[in-house]
């Protein structure tokens, strides 16, 4: 297998803003510099320099040289790139290039919604569908979920939430990350410095919009009931703690639209993890629904003292790596940065002296959150000491210095990895499953510490940071759907599987796909991939789900940074 790489001049696909960085990578055995020049679409040569041979690219074993053409500020489209005889795909120059994206990104969660038949008015009739898991013959529904042998004896109705990504599974602790991004992207234009865009109501094609909410709370509240639902009730064994997940008893093959899956469902147990991701996000909806859904915020606060209490009082119960039969593990054997992170959200929450003490007493106080591959469902400090950071709170002013000093630090090494990156991404760890989410998930720092400075170098490295997401890769492959000239069309989906039957849909505009993954776990990208180095770990083919899925923690990132990237204009 040998992909088609394309032109050796690699761009972002989808464009550059007219005020932002404008740098390029091309693929060359040269090792003196090259002259490039920048054409406009009636082939004229607007711009022209000379490349800056970069060496060899340890995530992709190239030779490559960087191009900068960030001096070269007008708007139009067709602009194509031409250095060493080869010339890019073309792309624009334009404000208005990231302006769907966070729309496009949220417009996912809509689609993967459980419970709920899917209105094709809104997000396009190939994407209709009739409701999933509603107890509806074949289904066994989820309305009524049994537990597992042994593990409890009584049922649940855990209906509703979102299908986590090209399966039918609902797991507590990757629904906590991605209603956190959803929760913050709206938290973040209260706080932020620099906020242009509306993250208000109707700005989402969504059933609830004009109900008055705004539309991206109305999202997440869809995932936040499921999670309720999810904790054990009062006087059974566990009663606050949370199900790690409920899923079908057995894996089931592809395509197969939820309404159609016949499998029975099940609890599984509870774990740690995800009481502590629970009290974590009702903790932030309580303080984010205050002002629009009172009954709600207060549900959402009870659960989460009584998740955070449980979670206290069975500190060790961790999700298990073996529990992967019919769904994902979601394993877990380290939840202090579960803990923090919930401490820190109802600490911001309610002032509460006892979460404060809790803060104090972790080991990861004052310890750096952030590392190389970028937080996860599996490490989550992050999102605690963002929130501590950016969001107004009762913390001495000492430490609210310290945790705001500790954002701009790592967002400072993340920026030294770009710098030195032949493809400009702040990224220089190893390719993970996922890998697509760890890259922006380390550009959400980077747009924080913009957030909390105003210093120009982090607004131009997430501009720069996400090139790489649109084809400014060893690949020349963008990462999103129906974003740039080469996307993602075949993700590992149940839902949308065009490539295996031709009724159906391909990925709505704006999925992210998982990433390069040099760990390909999948039988095609062990068989196709092999050997791969870093960046070429990746196959655009429904099968390979351990490169290629579609995931709501991956999606809920894309469109944090769709929002960070709508707000700034022209960059
Ligand atoms: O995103 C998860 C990744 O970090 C793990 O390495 C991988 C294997 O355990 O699982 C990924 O999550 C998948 C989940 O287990 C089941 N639903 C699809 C998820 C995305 O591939």
């Amino acid at each position: 297998y040998k992909p088609d790489t394309g032109p050796r001049v690699r761009v972002n696909q989808v464009g550059y803003l007219p005020a932002g960085p404008k740098r390029a990578t091309l693929v060359t055995e040269a090792t003196a510099a090259l002259p490039w020049e920048l054409k406009n679409s009636a082939g004229t040569v607007v711009a022209s320099g000379s490349t800056v041979p970069a060496g060899t690219d340890a995530s992709s074993n190239q030779n490559t040289h960087r191009i900068d053409f960030s001096s070269y500020k007008k708007v139009g489209s067709g602009y194509t790139l031409v250095a060493d005889g080869e010339t890019s795909f073309a792309f624009d120059i334009s404000g208005d290039i990231y302006t769907n994206l966070r729309s496009d990104a949220l417009q996912f969660f809509y689609i993967q919604r459980s419970g709920i038949a899917i209105d094709g008015s809104l997000v396009g009739a190939k994407y209709a569908r009739a409701a999933g898991h509603v107890g509806v013959a074949p289904n066994q529904g989820d309305t009524d979920v049994p537990c597992q042998a042994g593990v409890c004896d009584y049922r649940l109705d855990v209906s509703g939430g979102w299908y986590d990504a090209g399966d039918h599974g609902k797991y507590v602790v990757n629904g906590g990350i991605a209603t956190y991004q959803l929760l913050s992207e709206f938290e973040r234009s209260k706080t932020a410095t620099d906020v242009r865009a509306a993250r208000g109501d109707s700005t989402l094609r969504l059933p609830e919009r004009g109900n008055g909410i705004p539309d991206v709370l109305d999202e997440a509240k869809w995932e936040l009931d499921f999670l309720l639902r999810m904790q054990v009730p009062a006087g059974q064994p566990y009663a606050g703690m949370a199900h790690h997940k409920i899923h079908d008893a057995a894996w089931t093959g592809l395509p197969l639209d939820p309404a159609a899956d016949p499998q029975p469902r099940e609890l599984h147990p509870v774990s740690t993890a995800a009481t502590l991701n629970l009290a974590a996000v009702a903790a932030q909806a309580a303080r984010l629904f205050a002002n629009y859904d009172a009954a709600f915020a207060a549900e959402a606060l009870a659960a989460a003292k009584s998740a955070y209490a449980a979670a206290k009082a069975n500190p060790d119960r961790y999700a298990l790596v073996s529990d992967g039969n019919g769904g994902g593990a979601y394993d877990d054997s380290n939840v202090t940065d579960e803990f923090y992170w919930a401490a820190a959200e109802l600490f911001i929450t309610t002032g509460d002296a006892a979460y404060k003490a809790d803060i104090d007493a972790s080991p990861l106080k004052t310890a750096n959150v952030f590392d190389a591959g970028g937080f996860g469902w599996q490490g989550v400090a992050a999102l605690g000491r963002l929130d501590l950071a950016t969001v107004p709170n009762l913390l001495p002013a000492a430490d609210r210095a310290a945790a705001k000093a500790s954002v701009v630090a790592a967002a400072d090494a993340y920026l030294a990895t770009q710098a030195a990156e032949s493809y400009g991404l702040p990224f220089n760890a190893r390719y993970v499953w996922g890998s697509n989410s760890g890259i922006l998930n380390n550009i959400v720092v980077i747009a924080t510490a913009y957030d909390l400075t105003g210093a120009a170098k982090y607004r131009d490295g997430v501009i720069e940071g996400v090139d790489y997401v649109f084809g400014r890769n060893a690949l020349n492959h963008s990462y999103v759907t129906n974003y740039g000239e080469v996307s993602p069309q075949n993700q590992h989906s149940r839902m949308f599987g065009h490539q295996v039957n031709a009724d159906l849909p391909n990925p709505p505009t704006g999925s992210l796909a998982g990433g390069a993954n040099a760990d390909i776990q999948d039988p095609l990208a062990a068989k196709l991939l092999k050997n791969c180095v870093g960046q070429f770990c990746y196959i655009d083919d429904i099968q390979s789900y351990a490169t290629n899925e579609v995931a709501i923690n991956w999606n809920s990132t894309l469109s944090w940074v769709g929002g960070f990237l709508g707000d700034i204009g022209d960059g």
